[in-house]
C-alpha cells in the first residue's frame, strides 16, 4: 500500500467528519497527519512494520492504531462505520466551488442528495431555495459551479462524442475477433455532455481485440492496455475505454457499463431483495451462485420483474419504479419526427437557400420543413424587414407549388424585446404560419424580470412556439434563472409549445425541464436551429433529450400528421 492511499483515506475521513459537524481540532488532526504522510520520504509500510508511526510528527497513538489497521488489513473499521452514517459519494459534492461541509450536510439531511446529478436536478427544479441558508442565488452559483467543474474536467458535448463513437464503432465492427460490440456509458444514454466514451465488446480472443482497438488511427496514446480493459486517448483528448467480456456476459456487462451508476445501484439492491446477485458478469442466485442470465440485457430486466428500460431513462429518476408497475412511457422514436420547424435560410443568417433546405429535408423523408428566419432588429443576423418578409413568403409559395410531397411552413424566429413585446407588429406576425418567440439580446436581467418577459411574449396571440426557453449555452452561458413553474403555467395557459432546441450546445429545454413540461400536459416542439443543411442532422440530439425527459410521441408536435399540424397552427 502506498503513502498516497493512506493520505487519501485520512483526507476523506476529515471531510466526512466535517460534514458530520465534528469539532475543528479533530478534523484538523486528520489533515495534518495526511499531509505528513504525503511528503514522507520512506514507505509507510516500513514505518508500520517497525512500529515507528508515532515518530512521525502529527501522528499520535490513536491515529497510529488506525493507520496500522488500514495498512495491514486494507480496510479501516472506523472508516466503514463512518460511511454507514454518511455516504462516501457525498464527498464529490465538496469539489463544487461554493459548497462547503455545512451546505453539503444540509443537502443530504434535508433533501437526501448524495450525487452531483441529484444536486443538479434539485437546483434545476428549484428545490434548494427554500432550505435554510440557501436561496435562488445559491442555486445559480451551484449550477455554475457544476458547469465549471464539468468544463474543467474535460467533458465534451454530445455531438463530439457521438461522431467519435460512431467512427470508432465502425472500425471495431471490422475486427474478426469481435462477436458483438456496442456503445455503453453516458453516450448510450445520450447525456448532454460526455466524460469519456465507453465501448463494450464480446470475444474469445480479448488480447487480439485490445491490440486492434489500440491500433486505431485516431489514437494519440494508449493509457493502459489489459485483457479486460484498455483505455486510449484520442487526438482531441477524449478518453475511450474498451471492455471485453465473454458472450455469455455481454448483456449483463452492457447493462452495467451503460449506467448510470445511480441506476445500477438501485438495480443491484433490487436484485439482492429478490435473492439474486447482479454484476457485470451476469445475474446469479445469491445462495448457490448459479449463473441465471447475462447474455442479453433484456433478460436481466425481465428476470428482475421489470419492463425493459431504455438507456435514455436510466438516471434513477423513477424509471425502476415505473418499470415494476409497467408504467414506463412509450418513448418517442428516433423515426417518429416528420419535420423540423427551426431552420435558418439565406434570408437571414443561414448558409443555404430555402430550396436547398427543402431538397435536404426531402432526403430525410420529412413531410414538412419550417423556415424560421430572424426578425428585423437582429441586425447581426440579417433579420428580415417587413418588406423582405413579404418577399420571402412569395418565394415559399412558389416552392410549395413546385414540390408537392413536402410542405414548407413560412415562420419566423421573432425577437422578444426587453419588455416582452415582439419585434414585428401583430399584423406581420399574423402573416406567418408559425412564430417562434426568442430572446437574443438584453440578457442581463434577473430571473424574475426574464420570466415576466417570456410570459408576456407567450401571451401574444400570434406566438405559437417559445424557442430555446432557458437560453443556456452548455459550458459557455448559464440558463436564465427563470421561475420554471411560472413559465410552464403560462405555456399551458396560452397554448404555447415549448421548444426542445436540438443544437448540441443548447439542448434547451433540457431533459429535466422537458419532463416537467410533460407532467403539466404541455406539448413540446423540436427544432434544430440549423444554420446550414448539415445541422439538420442534429435532430436526433433533440429527440434523445425528449426521450431522456420521458416524452412520448403525443408530447411532440413534430410527430403529428401534416393535416393536424396545419389545423393546430391555424388556430
Ligand atoms: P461520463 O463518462 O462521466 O460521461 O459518465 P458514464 O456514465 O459514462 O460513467 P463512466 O464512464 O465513469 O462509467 C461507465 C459506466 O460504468 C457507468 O455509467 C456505470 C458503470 N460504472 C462505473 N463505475 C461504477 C461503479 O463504481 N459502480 C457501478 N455500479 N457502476 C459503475
Ligand atoms: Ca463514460
Ligand atoms: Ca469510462
Amino acid at each position: 500500500m502506498n503513502n498516497q492511499t493512506v493520505a487519501d483515506l485520512l483526507y476523506k475521513i476529515a471531510d466526512l467528519l466535517d460534514i458530520r459537524g465534528d469539532n475543528f481540532f479533530k478534523t484538523r488532526a486528520y489533515r495534518i497527519a495526511a499531509q505528513k504522510i504525503e511528503v514522507l520520504d520512506e514507505d509507510i509500510e516500513a514505518a508500520v512494520n517497525e512500529k515507528r508511526l508515532q515518530d512521525i510528527p502529527g501522528i499520535g497513538d490513536a491515529l497510529a492504531k488506525k493507520i496500522q489497521e488500514f495498512v495491514s488489513t486494507g480496510t479501516l473499521d472506523y472508516f466503514e462505520r463512518l460511511k454507514k452514517e454518511i455516504p462516501e459519494g457525498i464527498l464529490q459534492l465538496l469539489k463544487i466551488p461554493t459548497l462547503g461541509p455545512k451546505k453539503v450536510a444540509a443537502l443530504y439531511k434535508e433533501l437526501g442528495i448524495t450525487t452531483i446529478e441529484q444536486l443538479r436536478d434539485a437546483c434545476t427544479e428549484g428545490k434548494l431555495r427554500d432550505l435554510d441558508g440557501f436561496g435562488e442565488i445559491t442555486e445559480r452559483n451551484i449550477l455554475r459551479g457544476i458547469q465549471l467543474k464539468e468544463k474543467t474536467s474535460g467533458r465534451v458535448l454530445l455531438n463530439v462524442a457521438y461522431e467519435e463513437g460512431r467512427n470508432y464503432l465502425e472500425y471495431l465492427k471490422q475486427c474478426k475477433d469481435i462477436k458483438q460490440v456496442s456503445i455503453a456509458g453516458s453516450l448510450r444514454r445520450w447525456k448532454e455532455t460526455i466524460g469519456d466514451l465507453d465501448i463494450l465488446a464480446s470475444s474469445d480472443e480479448p488480447d487480439a481485440v485490445m491490440s486492434y482497438f489500440a491500433s486505431y488511427d485516431g489514437v494519440q496514446r494508449v493509457i493502459l492496455q489489459g485483457s479486460t480493459k484498455t483505455s486510449v486517448l484520442l487526438h482531441n483528448d477524449l478518453q475511450v475505454d474498451l471492455r471485453v467480456v465473454s458472450t455469455k456476459s455481454f448483456g449483463a456487462a452492457l447493462q452495467y457499463f451503460t449506467g448510470s451508476k445511480e441506476h445500477n445501484v438501485k438495480m443491484r439492491s433490487l436484485a439482492i431483495k429478490q435473492g439474486f446477485k447482479l454484476n457485470e458478469y451476469g445475474l446469479f442466485d445469491k445462495e448457490t451462485e448459479a449463473f441465471l442470465v447475462g447474455q442479453h440485457e433484456e433478460e436481466v430486466y425481465k428476470k428482475l420483474g421489470l419492463s425493459y428500460i431504455d438507456p435514455e431513462l436510466r438516471e434513477n429518476r423513477g424509471e425502476i419504479k415505473a418499470a415494476t408497475t409497467k408504467k414506463l412511457p412509450t418513448l418517442v422514436d428516433y423515426n417518429d419526427i416528420a419535420g423540423d420547424f427551426h431552420v435558418h435560410s439565406t434570408w437571414s443568417d443561414g448558409a443555404d437557400t430555402i430550396e436547398v433546405i427543402v431538397q435536404q429535408a426531402q432526403k430525410r423523408d420529412y413531410e414538412f420543413i419550417g423556415i424560421a428566419d430572424h426578425s428585423q432588429s437582429l441586425k447581426i443576423a440579417q433579420g428580415l424587414s417587413e418588406e423582405r418578409v413579404e418577399k420571402k413568403r412569395k418565394e415559399i409559395e412558389k416552392l410549395n407549388n413546385k414540390y408537392d410531397d413536402i410542405h414548407i411552413f413560412c415562420g419566423t424566429e421573432c425577437d422578444i424585446k426587453s419588455d416582452g413585446t415582439l419585434d414585428y407588429s401583430n399584423k406581420v406576425l399574423q402573416s406567418f404560419d408559425f412564430v417562434y418567440a426568442a430572446v437574443h439580446m438584453g440578457l442581463k436581467m434577473d430571473g424574475k424580470e426574464m420570466t415576466k418577459r417570456l410570459v408576456t411574449a407567450m401571451q401574444n396571440d400570434y406566438v405559437t412556439f417559445l424557442a430555446h426557453p432557458t437560453g443556456r449555452l452548455i459550458g459557455r452561458r448559464e440558463a436564465y434563472a427563470l421561475d420554471m413553474n411560472k413559465l410552464l403555467e403560462a405555456a399551458k395557459e396560452t397554448n404555447t409549445f415549448l421548444e426542445i432546441n436540438a443544437f448540441p450546445d443548447r439542448l434547451d429545454l433540457n431533459d429535466v425541464h422537458a419532463k416537467m413540461a410533460k407532467d403539466r400536459g404541455i406539448t413540446c416542439v423540436l427544432g434544430t436551429d440549423a444554420h446550414s443543411i448539415k445541422n439538420l442532422s442534429f435532430m436526433h440530439f433533440g429527440i434523445a433529450t425528449a426521450r431522456r425527459g420521458w416524452l412520448e410521441k403525443k408530447d411532440i408536435l413534430n410527430t403529428y400528421s401534416l393535416k393536424d399540424i396545419k389545423h393546430i397552427l391555424e388556430r
